[in-house]
């Protein structure tokens, strides 16, 4: 196995509870399936927390949900790490589902492997996802202190994890690495795993993230960036149009289009470009 799986593996074993964090914007590409899988298998009863909330419309977001629960997605709740009214309500979900795990299958689990929290009266609570998803951010909120490193560049909290408590709750924070070859990198840059610098291809990500408004919010992009998007505009000669407006010209004022897509880019992983809420 990788190392950093077994990382993983280590935290989830360790956890009562696990919180797996998705970005509310790319619900479905958020997920990660081999994760999943390990978690069940290690019997750890898992919270799927759709975080970012902010960004997204609460009609996308009720889409997402049932679209969770159709998938067997028992516990799942939706927050964003700037509300308080969130970060209330996942605490309480925490404690109910680490309640109803216990009376289910928490006692013949913890005889194996000879973890007995309930006696030790504490809560060890695992926080997975992709790099950028909001995984420190999560464990900041809830334990009302800063511990954990929020960054803004992607893929910063490497290997070793902290661990953040509030009451008798304990938060292990993982490793934002998850070798690449793993995943779709489209996927990753699209979520925001990978720092833009990295990106080679600038402008397919540019482009996607463009797609991903012109169907349903195209008046999203036109108030940020001041550009007009006509009918039948494709997202390069968006890219094209911005680039003017921008001024990331070249010489004989041509585009610089390396330039404005990694502001697009830049713009959607730190949350910049809102699809609505
Ligand atoms: N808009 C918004 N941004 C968030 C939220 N939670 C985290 N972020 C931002 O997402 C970026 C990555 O957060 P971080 O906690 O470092 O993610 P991690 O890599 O999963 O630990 C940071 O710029 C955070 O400020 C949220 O609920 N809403
Ligand atoms: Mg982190």
């Amino acid at each position: 196995m990788e190392p950093y799986w077994k990382v993983i593996e280590q935290i989830v074993k360790e956890s009562d509870l696990v919180l797996e964090i998705l970005d509310a914007r790319m619900i479905e590409s958020s997920r990660n399936e081999e994760l999943e899988k390990m978690i069940k298998k290690i019997k750890r009863p898992v919270i799927v927390v759709i975080n970012k909330s902010d960004l997204v419309s609460s009609k996308e977001l009720d889409m997402g949900m049932d679209k969770l629960r159709k998938e067997g997605v028992k516990d799942a709740l939706y927050i964003s790490c700037r509300k308080k009214s969130s970060i209330r309500n996942l605490m309480i979900k925490i404690r109910k589902v680490f309640n109803m795990f216990g009376k289910r299958e928490k006692i013949e689990d913890s005889k194996k492997s000879g973890v007995h929290r309930e006696a030790e009266g504490k809560i060890v609570v695992g926080v997975v996802g992709y790099p950028n998803v909001g995984k420190s951010s999560i464990i900041n909120a809830l334990s009302f202190k800063k511990k954990a490193k929020v960054t803004v560049r992607a893929g910063t909290t490497h290997g070793a994890h902290w661990i953040a408590s509030s009451g008798n709750i304990k938060f292990i924070d993982t490793p934002g690495v998850i070798p690449m070859k793993y995943m779709d990198k489209t996927k990753l840059d699209l979520i925001g795993a990978r720092e833009v610098g990295k990106i080679k291809d600038k402008e397919i990500i540019a482009a996607k993230i463009i797609n991903l408004f012109l169907d349903k919010n195209k008046e999203i992009l036109e108030k940020k960036y001041g550009i007009k998007i006509k009918k039948g505009d494709d997202a390069y000669e968006i890219i094209e149009d911005l680039g003017r407006v921008k001024k990331h010209l070249k010489k004989k004022g041509v585009v610089d289009e390396q330039r404005t897509s990694t502001l697009i880019i830049r713009d959607w992983q730190q949350g910049k470009l809102k699809m609505g809420g």
